[in-house]
């Protein structure tokens, strides 16, 4: 029987404890904060790896804030998540893709340090045909006092306020990348011992002729995206559009490449949502040494306004986010001519 060792496996609790030690006086919190999330996302990933036999494909019925069909592991994801911060004295708030409101954590939990936005289940859209979806969260330090319910002070603010981000890709793997201070690092479950072991230390994103977006929609583009797009055919680039995001985003932050849901002329802030999409994957490109903006300025400048307001996003490799920005933002006014 094949035996198996720790030591060559860093565990995601090994890892963190280990941070621990370069913040002398935390209070262990974060630590703790970030295993709610992995404990949520292996009980996601159990679900969504037998969706199709545990009768939890197709929707609820339900339509949420977002107008969109609810599906039953949107649900499932979002009480999950719910359910593994409310309790754990470390969460005050949590703001969910799948909620209008946010839940503020009551007494006697209320008095946690941060606050947690999160898409529980990106790309929901794909579960029924097998493609790879994901999580994404962003964790503030909350500004409100401790031992108050939280306010929407609390995540109504620059993202340049995350201290931490990441995403859980549901794919062929079960992969939890994680971003601090101390850069970005990606964690693979190993679902045989329900552990997330270090596989990907210290990521950072290349530079690639990569781009990940909807052609369909290209008419509707802005004429300096469309320019920009026409140059990258036939110049050594490729195309990559897997129309979940989390997932597009992986693949560009481990490869490298470009990422782009630009506004149209019918939706004018594009689809993507700022405060637990945008934020979270900008925040992780730029630690990992790529860039993202809204085709003006980089993302995490922004304030929302709103827990859902929408963004355009260009994301993914410096080089290449920059060089689209530059034409985005010196583009003629909004449908100038081809
Ligand atoms: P479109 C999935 O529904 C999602 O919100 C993102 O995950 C994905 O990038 C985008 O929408 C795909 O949108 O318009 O290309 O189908």
């Amino acid at each position: 029987m094949e035996l198996r060792g720790f030591d060559e496996g860093i565990t995601l609790d090994r890892f963190l404890l280990d941070t621990l030690r370069d913040h002398p006086g935390s209070s262990g919190d974060f630590v703790q904060l970030v295993q709610a999330i992995a404990l949520a996302g292996k009980l996601i990933s159990a679900r969504v790896n037998r969706a199709g036999l545990a009768g939890l494909l197709g929707a609820t019925g339900e339509v949420n804030v977002q107008g969109e069909f609810v599906q039953k592991l949107d649900r499932y994801a979002d009480d999950t998540f719910i359910r593994a911060l409310e309790h754990g004295g470390h969460t005050a708030m949590i703001v969910s893709e799948e909620a209008e409101d946010p839940v503020i954590v009551g007494p006697p939990w209320h008095s946690g340090r941060y606050v947690v936005t999160v898409d529980p289940l990106d790309g929901s859209s794909n579960i029924d045909c097998n493609a790879t979806i994901g999580t994404i969260f962003g964790i503030f330090r909350r500004k409100s006092e401790e031992g108050t319910p939280a306010v929407l002070g609390d995540v109504l603010r620059t993202g340049r306020d995350l201290v931490a981000a990441g995403t859980i890709v549901y794919g062929s793997g079960t992969m939890l990348v994680l971003g601090t201070d101390a850069g970005v690092h990606g964690f693979t479950l190993d679902p045989s011992v329900g552990e997330f072991f270090l596989s990907h230390p210290h990521i950072r994103t290349p530079s690639a002729r990569t781009y990940s977006c909807n052609e369909a929609y290209s008419d509707a583009w802005q004429a300096g995206l469309r320019s920009w797009l026409s140059d990258c055919k036939g110049s050594g680039w490729s195309s990559r559009y897997i129309g979940s995001l989390v997932a597009d985003f992986h693949r560009n932050l481990l490869k490298g490449g470009l990422f782009v849901y630009p506004a149209t002329a019918k939706a004018s802030a594009g689809k993507l949502r700022l405060l637990y999409e945008a934020f979270p994957l900008a925040f992780l490109a730029e630690k990992a040494g790529g860039s993202a903006t809204d085709g003006r300025a980089p993302i995490l400048d922004r304030i929302p306004n709103s827990l859902h307001e929408r963004v355009p996003l260009v994301i993914g490799s410096a080089d290449a986010v920059a060089e689209l920005t530059a034409r985005m933002a010196a583009d003629l006014p909004f449908g100038g001519p081809r």
